[in-house]
């Protein structure tokens, strides 16, 4: 098992649409085993492939509380059937927006059909936070960010300040402190 880099937004690769995987085998076991510890090393609820980089459809998730027992799942190729009409806001964060919740509106239940980690096909009626998680995991694999819901005005706003903290990071480790300084090489 490894702990994979989470990307930060604004990365362009988080907007890239993945693809469906063609089989569930070792390779893909791997690589949901290496998210499943990604997130619980960061630690998250949610995280989708594209978010260490990998443009495919696969989620992972653990709803677990605290002290709870883990409860680890995985989607492959997850499809929504029915989402219902009603509608509930929830506050929303994401390992690839650190730092920032802000409510985000969305159907308070759907169906998911989906590959589990054996290559079964499963579905799922979700509602509650499990379903609030499937959305937002399933928009990630559209590259579709929380964010993309809120107003214009907050997105900038949100996106502003995580470029400032990548370069300011990026200077630091690149042996330079100063947040104003963008010399190439620095
Ligand atoms: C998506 O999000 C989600 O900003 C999963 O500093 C979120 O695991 C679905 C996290 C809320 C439903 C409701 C975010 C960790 C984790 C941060 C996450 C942070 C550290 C987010
Ligand atoms: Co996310």
């Amino acid at each position: 098992m490894a702990i994979l880099p989470i990307i930060i937004a604004p990365d362009p690769r988080l907007r890239q649409k993945s693809a469906p995987v063609e089989r569930v085998d070792d390779e893909l076991r791997t690589l949901m085993d290496d998210m499943l510890e990604t997130m619980y090393a960061a630690p998250g609820i949610g995280l989708a492939a594209i978010q260490v980089g990998v443009p495919k459809r696969v989620i992972v998730m653990d709803l677990a509380g605290e002290g709870e027992e883990a409860e680890p799942r995985f989607f492959v190729n997850p499809e929504i059937i029915n989402p219902s009409t009603k509608t509930t806001p929830y506050e929303e964060g994401c390992l690839s927006v650190p730092d920032f919740y802000e409510d985000v509106e969305r159907p308070i239940s759907c169906r998911v059909r989906y590959l589990d980690y054996h290559g079964e096909e499963q579905i799922l009626d979700a509602e509650g936070l499990l379903a609030v998680c499937i959305q937002h995991e399933m928009d990630h694999l559209e590259g579709i960010l929380f964010i993309d819901h809120l107003s214009r005005l907050k997105r900038e706003r949100i996106l502003k300040k995580l470029k400032k903290e990548q370069k300011f990071a990026t200077a630091q480790e690149d042996g330079c402190g100063d947040p104003a300084c963008n010399h190439p090489g620095h």
